[in-house]
């Protein structure tokens, strides 16, 4: 019976339609006389998941009868985006094995969805983003997942289901406020609640020991017990995750906290409603909230709690996957490869020696090889402030067992330091996982290198600094294998496929690749080469540009419900200089907004010396500078940044003087699905962080797949960047980072002046300059004139200038070549392709191989 009415993916448009008016009329309850967008979304949406379903429950089958070795990638952030849009570019409409189908899944529900009344790109249009991340290190898990069930490796994305994602920017008065984003609004059609999977997972307590356990010198070989104060549950929440041309569905299991069935019955009983429930509420605000910060680590208690609900449920999951096949804990490792997504899960490293000595019973020095081999780390920050660190006191009252382990772990960890370097008691005490002090504090990064086989950065500089300085240390212990580089990537089914749909079909019409298979195997791109200098098909290679440009206006106007451009036939002649990330001092936006005042100052004193509109054009061609991205809450300076950007983008933009030749734009609420729409219609995009600060970007790359050219420091990925576009490709400026220490060195103790062209700058953003605004600003001009420019904006402004005299050179005078090195840099993207990536993380690190039918 099972056999003869098993469920079946639709395959054809009929089918898809039969499929979406079964979930009008019966999931959604609806008529299909009452089908609106949302409706039409959520019809089309649960079709498609029902498809991604079966797939993945076949994926899943075949990994269980096959029994490889797995990974797990354990992220505290995923910044998925949008799914529909992708799952449909995705869609394999192959029934069951072999080879997936060559039917273009998109384009049968863009019919389907067509003969039902609606149209598919409104219907997209109706998805919140799950905005479950803050920026770089969520939206690279993102990028990842996709790589890996294309890549058809068997692993498994695990994180929590936040009901707030990152908040919503509003900008008012020229100020970020922050809104909530509930984003499980209308229910959540790419998430299938498995309410059999529940975690239970225990909080603070204190530790059992029996009294001859209790012996000094033996403790840490013994078992204990963990008498636990409070107890959640964790439930399971998957998300179907496809691979592109694949016939895997891997999974994205994502947490979410519920509380244990144990009520308080004796407050209830006493009428005390209100009090009964707190301790309801308490569990549920564990996956409340995702915290809204990058770069910087605030030891909250409810985050620690969070880390430790998800790495204890996440633990729990794997290891009840490893025991069905009923191997010796000594094969963990040949099955499990395990990988932190930078510091945030370090916790279950120490979950894990917990399960395997105080539950398992085994040997503490067994259960250590078994969890190092089986852990790997990727540090994805050099900055200091940015390196989670827990205070003692707090961490031992909410998990008091692990604060004994992880006392233990350092201490054998220290006696092998001694033994290795036994005169070298200063490196003992460097390298504790302890920071000693009034406020004893635990470094998880330590933990984390210490706990792990391989420890990796993100780009080649960024690999090199951290053995340089901060893990300086641990380099010296353990040498040049444990350290190494994996070069972070995108994929182009949602960076290209996706978002510039008209850049992708001249590339597979130009290839002669029907099937876009380019988008798997990106070396493919090289052929473009050979049209560079051809006129015909650079005219189609800036016609997209233009087009894309033109879609970007459209998304500002409506969402600033100002007219941007009065001439939309010239667009052609304007260059977009875009950049787009999260707003911080390191990433210096601030750099970019006094590059736009002084472009200002000069027009305006062309202008005051009797130049012409057109005179002044020559010099300083017409340009939007385009500006987006969050500021973490409580960091003043960004948020001043965002208030300087606006108040320049003011006054610029009233100036009617200026006859439109230069404006400058703040988009508000930067995200995934808004990415999908700027970053195709860059010309020009900013990554100009102070050297060596950047551990890669990524958004580097997103930029360079659709065609835009960087302005950018050498740092992070711009470095591979410009080894593969090639340097005549790249607008590269500034200090070197083996510069910054001297440069930093000489504004604190020796006096360096600022250039002129800065100082012109700052002294129009003071006091009742024109963009002083009652000397809101002072901050950050003092920030950079009398304390000690720590970002050394002074040092770089003048190359920047330099730089961007270059672009708007060859931007107006030379517009073949710009489409030249424009089509170059597409050519020779393909390294960037987060699949490369995947594949060094599986062979390196996890030593995995993909499972296919
Ligand atoms: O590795 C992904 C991404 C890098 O591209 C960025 O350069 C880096 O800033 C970012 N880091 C974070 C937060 N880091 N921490 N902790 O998003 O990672």
């Amino acid at each position: 019976i099972w056999n003869k009415n098993k469920v079946e993916k639709f395959t054809t448009v009929d089918a898809f339609e039969k499929r979406f008016i079964d979930h009008v009329e019966t999931t959604l309850a609806r008529s299909i006389y009452n089908c609106d967008d949302l409706a039409a979304y959520q019809a089309t949406s649960n079709s498609v998941r029902d498809n991604l379903t079966l797939d993945l429950n076949k994926t899943q089958q075949r990994q269980t009868a096959r029994d490889p070795k797995r990974c797990y990638y354990l992220s505290l952030e995923f910044l998925m985006g949008r799914a529909l849009d992708n799952a449909l570019i995705n869609l394999n409409l192959n029934d069951d094995k072999g080879e997936p189908s060559s039917t273009d899944g998109r384009k049968l529900v863009e019919k389907g969805v067509h003969d039902l009344g609606f149209k598919l790109e409104d219907v997209l249009e109706q998805e919140p983003d799950a905005a479950l991340g803050n920026g770089g290190l969520g939206r690279l898990a993102a990028c990842f997942v996709d790589s890996m069930a294309t890549g058809d490796y068997p692993c498994w994305g695990y994180g929590l289901r936040y009901q707030y994602g990152i908040f919503a920017q509003k900008i008012i008065n020229g100020y970020q406020v922050e809104t909530p984003d509930y984003w499980l609004n209308y229910s959540n059609p790419w998430e299938i609640e498995r309410s059999e999977i529940q975690v239970p997972v225990s909080f603070y307590g204190y530790v059992s020991r029996s009294d001859s356990d209790s012996k000094e010198d033996d403790r840490t070989l013994r078992p204990s017990e963990w008498i636990a104060g409070e107890r959640v549950i964790a439930v399971a929440y998957d998300m179907p995750i496809p691979g592109f041309k694949s016939n895997t569905v891997n999974n994205l299991r994502l947490w979410g906290s519920k509380p244990t069935t144990e009520f308080d019955f004796a407050k209830f009983n006493r009428g005390d409603y209100q009090n009964s429930l707190v301790e309801q509420q308490r569990a549920e605000s564990i996956t409340a909230v995702l915290y809204p910060n990058d770069n910087f680590e605030q030891g909250k208690e409810l985050r620690l709690k969070q880390q430790y609900f998800w790495c204890s449920a996440s633990l729990h999951d794997i290891i009840r996957r490893f025991k069905k096949s009923r191997r010796p804990w000594c094969e963990f490792p040949d099955q499990v490869a395990i990988q932190l997504n930078d510091t945030h899960p370090t916790l279950s490293v120490v979950e894990l020696q917990r399960i395997l000595v105080d539950l398992e019973h085994l040997p503490w020095g067994e259960a250590w090889d078994i969890v190092t081999k089986t852990f790997s780390y990727t540090n994805h920050t050099v900055m200091q402030e940015a390196l989670e660190k827990w205070p003692v006191s707090l961490f031992g009252r909410l998990l008091p067992r692990h604060l004994e382990i992880i006392y233990d772990i350092n201490w054998f960890f220290l006696q092998s330091v001694e033994k290795k370097f036994p005169h070298d008691m200063d490196l003992v005490s460097r390298v504790s996982i302890i920071e000693e002090g009034k406020d004893r504090q635990i470094r998880m990064a330590y933990l984390a290198i210490i706990g792990s086989h391989k420890v990796n950065g993100v780009a080649e500089l960024h690999s090199e600094l951290i053995k340089t300085t901060i893990f300086k240390d641990f380099a010296k212990i353990y040498g040049n294998d444990k350290f190494i580089n994996v070069t972070n990537g995108i994929t182009p089914r949602r960076w290209l496929r996706q978002a510039n749909p008209e850049l992708s079909s001249l590339i597979s019409e130009t290839l002669k690749d029907k099937g876009d298979e380019y988008l798997l195997d990106m070396s493919r791109l090289t052929k473009l080469s050979k049209y560079a200098e051809d006129k015909k098909f650079l005219k189609k290679w800036d016609d997209v540009k233009q087009k894309k440009k033109l879609q970007l206006i459209d998304l500002v106007e409506k969402l600033t419900g100002h007219k941007l451009v009065s001439d939309r036939s010239k667009i052609h002649d304007v260059l977009f200089d875009i950049q787009v990330k999260r707003i911080h001092e390191y990433k210096r936006q601030q750099m970019n907004i006094f590059g736009c005042i002084w472009r200002y100052l000069q027009i305006k004193k062309m202008l005051g010396e009797g130049k012409t509109i057109e005179e002044v054009k020559e010099i300083y061609p017409a340009k939007i500078s385009f500006f987006g991205g969050k500021s973490a809450p409580g960091y003043y300076m960004a948020k001043l940044i965002i208030k300087l950007i606006n108040t320049v983008a003011d006054v610029i933009n009233n100036d009617k003087s200026l006859d439109d030749i230069f404006k400058v734009v703040f988009i508000p609420d930067y995200n995934v699905s808004k990415a999908e729409i700027i970053i195709p219609a860059s010309d020009l995009s900013e990554h100009i962080s102070t050297a060596g600060t950047e551990a890669s970007g990524t958004s580097n790359m997103k930029f360079v797949m659709n065609g835009g050219l960087l302005i950018g420091t050498v740092d992070g990925a711009n470095v591979e960047i410009t080894r593969e576009i090639g340097e005549d490709n790249i607008f590269l400026f500034g200090n070197l980072s083996e510069n910054v220490e001297e440069l930093r060195f000489n504004h604190r103790f020796r006096k360096t002046s600022l250039p002129e062209s800065l100082n012109e700058v700052l002294k129009s953003c003071v006091g009742d300059a024109v963009f002083g605004n009652n000397d809101e600003f002072r901050p950050l001009v003092d920030s950079i004139k009398y304390q000690g420019d720590y970002y050394l904006v002074s040092d770089d402004f003048e190359s920047y200038l330099g730089a961007q005299k270059l672009v708007d050179e060859i931007y107006h005078n030379n517009r073949n070549e710009w489409l030249k090195k424009s089509i170059l840099s597409v050519a020779n993207v393909g390294f960037f392709s987060s699949d490369r990536c995947i594949q060094e993380y599986a062979e390196t690190i996890w030593n995995i191989e993909p499972v296919k039918v």
